[in-house]
């Protein structure tokens, strides 16, 4: 392909969620955690909006496509990504995926290669954490887009020359061009709503939802990118952009009213980064009287939460708080550049603990420099919390490429090539140790974490069950979500409080 390449004008476009649930959760049950894939949602809305008759399909790979070759029965006959690329015959085919599934990403672009003839665009959080390298991965890339994707892909299916089209990186016979990056949507109110016409709630109601249950399920991001920078964040926004609490409201009550969705997951990097702006969408959902649920899955930050605003987005059907804290030690807080107030942060929680809602605490491992004393303290700092995290999950750390913290690490002494390595690992795979904190001590740390706090405490199992029943759970989602938790098929609810234990 030449620097000066035009594209011709795409028809069809068939857009795949690279991602291979099985790899991530470590199971094969029948269900798991898998949200509508919002990205491709926004792209495909935006792109209807600005070249009318641009025909659309959107796909996940594991749903639609998983990968069986580990199986005895793969039978291609069963792979419906295979069939919709026979039936639909996209000109232009986009793939969304993330670091994590790089491996998933080269099967399906293999796949789709093997297939079809359609043109081969990446995109998605993946892009900006290899860049080039991402075409030596994938030999079947042509085009990958940088960071926001609407204005660029829309550029690119009206057929504008590659050249000219900011946020590219594309494959000519002289080796990879990368363009200069496209400035981002200043005013992302303009921006139309995700295109929920294009997947099949009922198919994400059979999986689990981002909070482990089967619902219908509204996935909202009402901002894009953080006010802050902890070096072991990846983030592929630039600047922090908040939608209107009107505009968010808008699009909550067009998905109630037009696909009776009742559970809305906010996935923002950090919602409550503007309080202001919260209480207002709040109050709109209460004077409105509509009766739905929201759950605060991604973090929320806890030394920036008052208690009105605890108890307002309860009054607004709050039922899931998640607080993003990571350590427990100033020591660390400070490494990372996160600076988060820890008292404040153990007040509010405990006080979002008092409502009975869930809660769930994200706290991590494994930092540069941290040693076992250091990382036991953040141990005892969640056994001041008056109840342990909801979710039991205590994080062994990622560094996924681009991110400040592998520098800290590299000073710290680590060798380079675990560092990339950790990030093909998921939540769930077991730490490799650090020059300060050997392997066996990550052990013990999961271990003491699970026994104080997570699925080894019969008394942590308990509660959560019974604040789960009180949000609206049905025995069967508990039952569910705790097979995907341990990994292991539970059959009823009862086995799982006297088994708290296994
Ligand atoms: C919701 C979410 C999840 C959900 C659902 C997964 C999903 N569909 O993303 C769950 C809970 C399952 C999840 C799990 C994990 N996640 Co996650 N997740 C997110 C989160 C919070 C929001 C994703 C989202 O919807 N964003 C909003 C949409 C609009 O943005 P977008 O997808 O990036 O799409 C835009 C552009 O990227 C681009 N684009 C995207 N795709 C394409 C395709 C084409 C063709 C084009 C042209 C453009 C394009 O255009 C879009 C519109 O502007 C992000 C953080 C974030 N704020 O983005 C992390 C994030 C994507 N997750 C991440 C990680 C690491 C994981 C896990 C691997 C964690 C772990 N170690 O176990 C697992 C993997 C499991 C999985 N299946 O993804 C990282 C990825 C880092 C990286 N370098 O790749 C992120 C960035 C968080 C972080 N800062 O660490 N996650
Ligand atoms: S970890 Fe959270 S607060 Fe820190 S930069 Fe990332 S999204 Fe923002």
């Amino acid at each position: 392909m030449q620097a000066h390449c035009k594209t011709k004008p795409a028809a069809r476009v068939l857009l795949i969620e690279a991602n291979n649930m099985g790899k991530w959760v470590g199971t094969t049950m029948p269900y798991e955690v898998h949200i509508p894939p919002l990205g491709l949602m926004y792209l495909a809305s935006y792109a209807r909006a600005a070249l009318p008759g641009l025909e659309f399909r959107i796909v996940e790979s594991s749903l639609s496509s998983p990968d069986l070759s580990s199986l005895e029965d793969d039978s291609p006959e069963k792979d419906r990504l295979i069939r919709v690329l026979n039936e639909f015959q996209p000109d232009v085919v986009g793939i969304r995926s993330i670091a994590f599934f790089l491996e998933e990403l080269q099967r399906i672009a293999s796949l789709v290669r093997a297939h079809s003839d359609a043109k081969l665009v990446a995109g998605g959080p993946i892009v900006q954490a290899y860049k080039r390298r991402l075409f030596q991965e994938v030999p079947e890339l042509e085009i990958a887009v940088k960071g926001e994707g609407e204005k660029v892909f829309a550029n690119l299916l009206s057929g504008s020359p590659l050249s000219s089209i900011a946020g590219l990186l594309y494959r000519t016979d002289d080796g990879v061009v990368e363009n200069e990056d496209q400035l981002e949507e200043e005013d992302i109110d303009s921006l139309p709503f995700p295109a929920y016409d294009l997947i099949d709630l009922d198919e994400y109601q059979r999986q689990l939802s981002y909070a482990y249950n089967h619902r219908r399920q509204g996935i909202l991001l009402t901002s894009r990118g953080c006010a802050y920078h902890c070096t072991f964040c990846f983030t592929h926004w630039k600047g922090i952009r908040l939608r209107s609490a009107a505009n968010i409201f808008e699009e909550i009550k067009q998905l109630h009213d037009q696909h009776g969705i009742e559970d809305f997951y906010v996935v923002d990097d950090i919602f409550n980064v503007n309080s202001k702006r919260a209480l207002k969408l709040f109050d709109l959902i209460v004077a409105a009287g509509i009766k739905i649920r929201l759950y605060f899955v991604n973090g929320l930050r806890a030394d920036i939460t008052s208690e009105e605003f605890v108890d307002r987005a309860i009054e607004a059907g709050a039922v899931w708080f998640t607080y993003a804290v990571e350590s427990g030690t100033d020591e660390i807080q400070r490494l990372v550049e996160k600076r988060l107030d820890l008292e404040k942060a153990k007040r509010v929680i405990a006080y979002t603990q008092r409502q009975n809602v869930a809660v769930n605490i994200s706290t991590m491992y494994g930092f540069p420099t941290e040693t076992r004393e250091l990382a036991q303290r953040t141990l005892d700092w969640l056994s001041e919390l008056p109840k342990p995290s909801l979710l039991p999950y205590h994080f062994c750390l990622r560094f996924f490429p681009g991110c400040e913290i592998n520098q800290q690490a590299l000073d710290a002494g680590w060798d380079p090539a675990r560092l990339e390595l950790t990030s093909r690992f998921s939540y769930n795979d077991m730490p490799l140790g650090t020059p300060t904190l050997s392997k066996q001590d990550m052990y013990g740390i999961q271990l003491e974490y699970h026994r104080r706090f997570g699925l080894s405490n019969p008394a942590a199992v308990d509660g959560a069950v019974r604040t789960l029943r009180s949000i609206g759970y049905s025995d069967t989602e508990i039952v569910h979500m705790y097979s995907v938790l341990k990994r292991k098929v539970i059959h009823n609810v009862g086995d799982l409080m006297t088994a708290g234990g296994n």
